[in-house]
This record gives structure tokens, sequence and C-alpha cells, in this order.
């Protein structure tokens, strides 16, 4: 072990993040403006630690100001959240704006100029209206294509001269693979065709999104924050590889390509193909998508992915799942964030940015969110009532190095992102593993309270060098 520092450019992003669903609570919302997240709550609250979900979530939408506030004090200097398309129209088909609600917007966006705070907005983090998911089938429907450029015009009217960084989807690939993939989630139907005409309507609604943004002349940038997993085959064998390369094909590169190449790779679209995978898309679609690529990316990184080979026969019965290809493997080992079940293993960051930056032309991204959750918190309280999250110090410190080192090797890394500002709802986990750089004291009228970590936090801002100790073998 040895103490090193790193400097921190000044331009560099120190921000945190956090999604409208995680945070807003149901206060103000009015009847018909579910999101699909409340109508899995409403559905299958028994999966929802301890009851908790998006109905009181943090209150955000009656604390704003306070939280702003805090995140002041916590020096951050850019802060990414959404909005919830399910409540920003009382007329989803005809565009027509929540006007309560939009105020909310509003206020809490000027609340942050105000403060010398960027906001960074998200137009969905999974708050589909429920809506479009009971009338159409959610995004298999190329109609909800149409509906979220509408409602992405009507946010940029409002907002454009007041946010100039725009990201389509918060993890586009997340909840059709939790359905229709892995079938774990309310309404638990398996169905791989559906899973990839959720993908791809995805990324023809941020092609279209950019081209309007571009179109109208608006200043500023239009993205998306993926969250690409970095995976690492077991072995240096044939077969390992090639599990790695199948299942980065599947889960990665299905949203990398077309938003930053402008085209799905050949074979991701031949094994669709192969295995009976029917989608719906056009030459017209395809031409959009390569015609209009993102500006930049914010990525999404928790934990290394492993994969091998498999080992097992395939149930032939069992519909077509890319997990034909590969198995998950747990490196004998490994250092564990033992709450979340996720294996530590800052390195990812250096990976995926010399990734971008060799396969991604080097497009501007930044790290949108890193984190650690942890269950229990309270057990590390000082005798002042304060959270002494050292652990959460140590992870964001080993992150963050490895993305400056990756920004003095070339990336073109804008900033770090923590996950997330205040403790949040998790979909399932709800309150369980707790991420923030301030404590929701749920006993307590959902109190905030800033831990150990925000002050430190702060001090990041304010100093622009990153001090940690950090074990020889590491770069
Ligand atoms: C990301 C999501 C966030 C957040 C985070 C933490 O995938 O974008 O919304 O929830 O993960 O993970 P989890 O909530 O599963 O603990």
């Amino acid at each position: 072990m040895s103490q090193k520092s790193i400097t921190i450019p000044q331009d560099f992003i120190l921000g945190a993040a956090s999604s409208a669903w995680q945070t807003e609570g149901w206060s103000g919302k009015k009847e018909g403006q579910d999101s699909y997240m409340d109508i899995w709550y409403k559905n299958d609250r028994h999966v929802w630690h301890e009851g908790y979900g998006p109905a009181v979530a943090t209150d955000l939408y009656n604390r704003y100001r306070e939280e702003v506030a805090l995140m002041k004090q916590a020096g951050l200097t850019h802060y990414r959240t959404s909005i919830n398309w399910s409540r920003f129209f009382t007329d989803y088909e005809k565009g027509v704006v929540d006007e309560e609600y939009a105020r909310y917007y509003d206020n809490f966006i000027d609340e942050m100029l105000a403060a010398g705070i960027e906001p960074m907005i998200c137009l969905e983090h999974y708050e589909l209206p429920a809506y479009l998911f009971e009338n159409y089938g959610g995004w298999a429907s190329k109609k909800v294509v149409e509906l979220f450029a509408l409602y992405a015009e009507k946010v940029f009217e409002r907002y454009h001269h007041k946010v100039s960084r725009w990201f389509t989807f918060n993890e586009p690939i997340v909840v059709q693979t939790r359905v229709y993939l892995d079938a774990l989630r309310w309404p638990y139907e398996q169905n791989t065709s559906t899973w990839m005409q959720w993908n791809h309507h995805k990324n023809l609604a941020t092609a279209k999104v950019v081209k309007l943004f571009r179109e109208k002349g608006y200043t500023g940038s239009v993205g998306a924050i993926l969250n690409p997993e970095v995976t690492y085959p077991r072995s240096s064998a044939p077969h390992d590889v090639k599990a790695a390369e199948i299942y980065d094909l599947f889960y990665n590169r299905v949203f990398l390509d077309p938003m930053v190449h402008g085209r799905y790779p050949q074979a991701l679209v031949a094994l669709l193909e192969q295995h009976g995978v029917q989608w719906d898309y056009s030459a017209d679609e395809l031409a959009l998508i390569r015609d209009n690529t993102v500006d930049e990316l914010g990525i999404n990184l928790y934990y290394p992915h492993r994969v091998k080979a498999p080992s097992r026969a395939w149930n032939p019965q069992t519909p077509f799942h890319p997990a034909y290809y590969y198995e998950p493997f747990e490196l004998p080992g490994r250092r564990m964030n033992k709450s979340r079940g996720w294996e530590i293993y800052p390195r990812i960051i250096y990976d995926m940015a010399m990734r971008i930056k060799n396969d991604y032309r080097n497009i501007p991204w930044f790290i949108a969110e890193s984190g650690m959750g942890i269950e229990n918190e309270g057990q590390f309280r000082n005798a002042e009532g304060v959270i002494q999250d050292d652990y959460r110090i140590g992870f964001i410190s080993e992150h963050l190095y490895q993305t400056l080192l990756a920004r003095e090797a070339g990336a073109n890394c804008q900033g770090y992102m923590l996950w997330a500002f205040t403790d949040n709802v998790s979909p399932m986990n709800a309150f369980k593993n707790r991420y923030g750089l301030i404590e929701i004291d749920l006993q307590n009228n959902r109190a905030r309270r800033a831990k150990k970590s925000a002050g430190w936090y702060r001090a990041l801002r304010e100093t622009r060098t990153l001090t940690l100790n950090i074990d020889d073998d590491w770069k």
C-alpha cells in the first residue's frame, strides 16, 4: 500500500445522479399518471423490500429546495436526474403538459441553476407511462416511439434555454431484459422477439430525438446513458473468449454500436436470425439510426461481469436466451460488496475507457453512475449521529482514481457522477442498500442528514486533488 495523489482537472464534473421515480414520490400525481414502475409496484408489492417503493420515495417533490441546498453543501458541480414522462402530460397522445408537475421542474431546475449546479436531464429512467404499456405494449410499439418524440419536443421547448445536456434513456436495456428475457419482473413474460423490438425502438427513438434537437437548432447535446458491462472471459481459451464476445454483443453492443457508430453489429443480426428472433425494422429506420448518432455517452459502471463457456446442455424447449452461449463465472477470491452481491473491481473503469477510446471513436463520455449500496448503515453512526461511511469514500476514491488515470491516458472522459446523491428507492431493493452521500431517515419523516462522505466529496471539489491509499500492484 502506498499513498498517491492525482489532480482533478478544473473542468472535470464531480456530480451525483438520481432519477425522478426513485426520489419524487406520488405527491400531486393525478389519476392515469402511473409509470411502468408504479404499476409493477402496485401489482407486485410483496417483492419490494419491506414494502417501500416509489409511492413516497424520498418525497423530493416537496423537498427539492432543501435538497438543492444540500447539493451545494456537498460541492456538486452537476446533478443528473430524469423528468417523469408519465407525469409530464395529462394526455400522452396529444402532448398536453401537466402544468402543475412541470412547474415543479421549472422551480427545481431554477433552484439548481441559482445554486451554480448544472442540471443534466434524462427523458426516461424507466418512467414509461403505464397507459402506453397497457394500451400499446410499451416500447414494442412504433406509436410509442412517435409519442416519445412528441414528449421530447415539449420538454425541449420548455427547458432548452435552461438545460443543455440531455439524455434520451438511462440504461435502455434493463426493463425488457428483466421482463422479456429473464422473466424476473412483472408481468413475467419470456419473449426474446419482444426484447429485441424494445431494444430497436429505443435506438430508433434516440435517433429521432437527436434529429429533432439538431433540426430545432438548440444549443447543447443529446446523449444516452448506457450500462455496458465490462465482461471478462474466465480464461484466454477460445471457448471462454467466445462466450464473452457473444455476451458483449447481446448486452453491450446492441446499444453502443447503433448509438455511436449508427449500425447494429452484423454478428448480432446474424445470431438473432439464426435463433428465430423476429424484430420489425425498416431500411428507413436503419438510415435514421445511421444519420443521427449521439453527441456523448453517460456510462454506468458498478461491477465486472465474468463469463465462461457453457458446460450444461440447453433445454430445447427453452426459448432462445443469449445464455445459450455463456455461463456466469465467479472469480475465486474476488472482493465483494456483500450487501449488493456485486464484485468490486475498480479497473473496469479504465478498461471501459480504453474501449471507448479505441473502438468507439473516443466519443465524449463520463461516468454517469458509480457507487456502493450498503445495508444497515445505521451501525456506522458516530456519537453525533453521522454515518461514518469510510467504505464509500474508499470505493469512490478507487473508482475515481481509475477514471482520472484513464483521462491522463487520453480517454475523452468528462467526469464522475456518484450514484446517488441521497439514499433512494431501488427497483425491488427499495431502501435496503443505501447509496447516498446524504442519508434519508425513514423513521423520521425522511429527514436528510449528510454522511461523512458528503464533506469528503466537497473537499474533492475544493482541492481538486484526490489522495488515496492504493495497492501498489494497481496502476
Ligand atoms: C442502476 C440504475 C439506478 C440505480 C442503480 C443502483 O442500474 O440506473 O436507477 O438503481 O443501478 O442499483 P440497484 O438499485 O439495483 O441497487
